[in-house]
């Protein structure tokens, strides 16, 4: 690329930045909760194949937003550089990547559940202005290009840079008046802070002192909420008020129930331990934690809304769109599924559903687990299909029972002798009634169980092992309290969760 590529480049990435940065602006006032560059990124993750999707959770996490948003802005810095050069060799054709990009963001912001009326006006003009100042700044590198002396040629040369280093300055000035706005708007300590959460009408069964095996490297019985995972399509974490949340029960009823937040908490709200579990989850991963919640069952709700008798499902949907189908017979049977208002004793974080989020104990969170959550649609499974289920995943996911070796890690070296294995296993809403390991090829030999807190959560477990030196495959499955033995063969967490026994490999001597 000659030079002056490179400044039809940097002229193309400076008008994308004000182009964007003015969106922005302008959205905060006419549609605070879907602007072009979220609604683009939610909208990716949306339309994001299925592999992509699961390589993205592998490899970053819960940092794949994060990830997302640094692929975004360099994608689109490409595609910005692209337009300036093109625009510059042939006049309008980078116009018509500018459009073409809005027309997309027009396109994410449409398509998102919280659009309003006035979301399009952000994108449009952005549009309008980008199609303005694109030519405007290129017209200026062709005079500097058309320069016949040094002296109109420097004046030239300060007129496009002049231009340029203005566009920049609007656009970093402007970014940081957006962000700041934005943060003016919701004031988001602020509405959690004015949530108190009353006392249980009944409280989490205690948890017994031999529900934890002390063993370095065991993971916390009850999650710290601020290890807890995070796993949702949210590309920007809603922030919603609970002085205008509203949950509506629709659909097969006998009559449309509604609730606000004040209503819901004057509800008996009882405390419960939940271990909630991702279909995600890979053998051994840690896409699952502990935790208690406080909320009023789901079955009480529906009981005033009287589900249809041909019912067989029940589509929750969250202020972003997202939905999960759960069978209505878990939803109404004498298991604790609650619209939780509290984890761990405080307000839902922004991040885990606040206000209100279902936790249904026993099946895995992508059909049950509804954060945000803003509508009860009584329906039956053969009507409605959920987010997850267009997406190639079974549209039922009850939790599969499972294990997995905490301590020692994977390739770990040890001194010979005994060593001391550890971890938790878990059988949602059934409970786990043995755990044992296996060395090498060898026999399976029992594992000591802690106490259960209840059959809703995970156990925690340990096994002595007797090695000499060398190298060794451990493993370990659990058996649930119906008798049956956890899954040897490996599947994939596609399409309804993984399973196959978790190894870890250690060096003795
Ligand atoms: N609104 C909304 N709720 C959601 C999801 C989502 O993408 N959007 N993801 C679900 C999935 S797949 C899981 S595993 C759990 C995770 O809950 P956590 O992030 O609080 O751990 O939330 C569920 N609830
Ligand atoms: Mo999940």
């Amino acid at each position: 690329m000659n030079r002056t590529s490179w400044l039809a480049a940097l002229a193309g990435i400076v008008v994308v930045a004000v182009v964007a940065v003015a969106g922005e602006l302008l959205a905060a006032f006419t549609s605070p909760a879907v602007s072009p560059i979220t609604a683009v990124g939610s909208a990716t993750i949306d339309l994001m194949p299925q592999p992509l999707k699961e390589w993205a959770i592998d490899t970053f996490g819960t940092a794949d937003k994060a990830a997302l948003l640094v692929t975004m802005v360099l994608v689109i810095a490409v595609l910005a550089a692209i337009a300036g050069i093109a625009e510059y060799k042939r006049r309008y054709s980078g116009v018509a990547i500018i459009v073409l990009f809005s027309l997309i963001g027009l396109a994410a912001v449409y398509s998102r559940p919280q659009a309003v009326p006035s979301s399009v006006i952000a994108p449009i003009a952005g549009a309008v202005l980008g199609v303005i100042i694109l030519p405007a700044l290129i017209n200026r590198l062709r005079a500097l290009k058309a320069a016949e002396d040094p002296a109109e040629s420097a004046m030239a040369r300060r007129r496009f840079l002049v231009a340029t280093g203005a566009g920049a300055a609007v656009a970093v000035i402007g970014g940081y008046i957006s962000t700041t706005l934005r943060s003016v708007q919701v004031n988001v300590a602020k509405l959690r802070a004015s949530v108190t959460l009353p006392a249980p009408s009944s409280r989490a069964q205690p948890i017994p002192d031999e529900a934890s095996i002390p063993l370095e490297g065991m993971p916390e019985l009850v999650t710290p909420t601020d290890e807890f995972y995070r796993i949702d399509t949210a590309f920007t974490v809603p922030r919603v008020d609970p002085e205008t949340w509203k949950l509506k029960v629709t659909g097969l009823v006998d009559r449309e129930v509604e609730i606000d937040f004040a209503e819901l908490m004057s509800k008996p709200l009882i405390e419960r331990y939940v271990t909630l579990a991702c279909v995600s989850n890979p053998v051994g991963g840690d896409l699952i934690g502990n935790a208690s919640w406080l909320g009023w069952p789901i079955r009480e709700l529906l009981a005033e809304a009287g589900p249809a008798g041909d019912a067989d499902m029940v589509l929750s949907t969250s202020t972003d769109g997202w939905t999960a189908g759960t069978p209505l017979e878990v939803l109404t049977d004498e298991r604790d599924a609650v619209l939780a208002v509290g984890m761990n004793g405080a307000p839902l974080p922004f991040e885990h559903g606040f206000p209100v989020r279902m936790v249904v104990p026993g099946l895995y969170g992508y059909v049950s687990a509804t954060k945000w959550v803003t509508e009860l649609k009584v329906t039956r499974f053969a009507d409605e299909v959920a987010y997850w289920t267009t997406r190639g995943w079974t549209a039922r996911g009850p939790i599969k029972l499972s294990s997995r070796i905490d301590t020692p890690r994977d390739g770990a070296n040890r001194p010979p002798g005994k060593l001391r294995l550890g971890g938790v296993a878990w059988a949602q809403h059934v409970g786990v009634r043995a755990v044992e390991v296996q060395v090498d090829d060898g026999p399976w030999q029992p594992a000591e169980l802690a106490e259960a807190i209840s059959e809703d959560t995970w156990r925690q477990w340990v096994a002595d092992v007797v090695l000499e030196p060398g190298e060794y495959k451990l493993t370990v499955r659990a058996t649930d309290r119906n008798g049956d033995v956890q899954i040897a063969d490996f599947a994939p967490p596609v399409p309804s969760g993984a399973t196959g026994h978790h190894s870890i490999s250690v060096s003795i001597g």
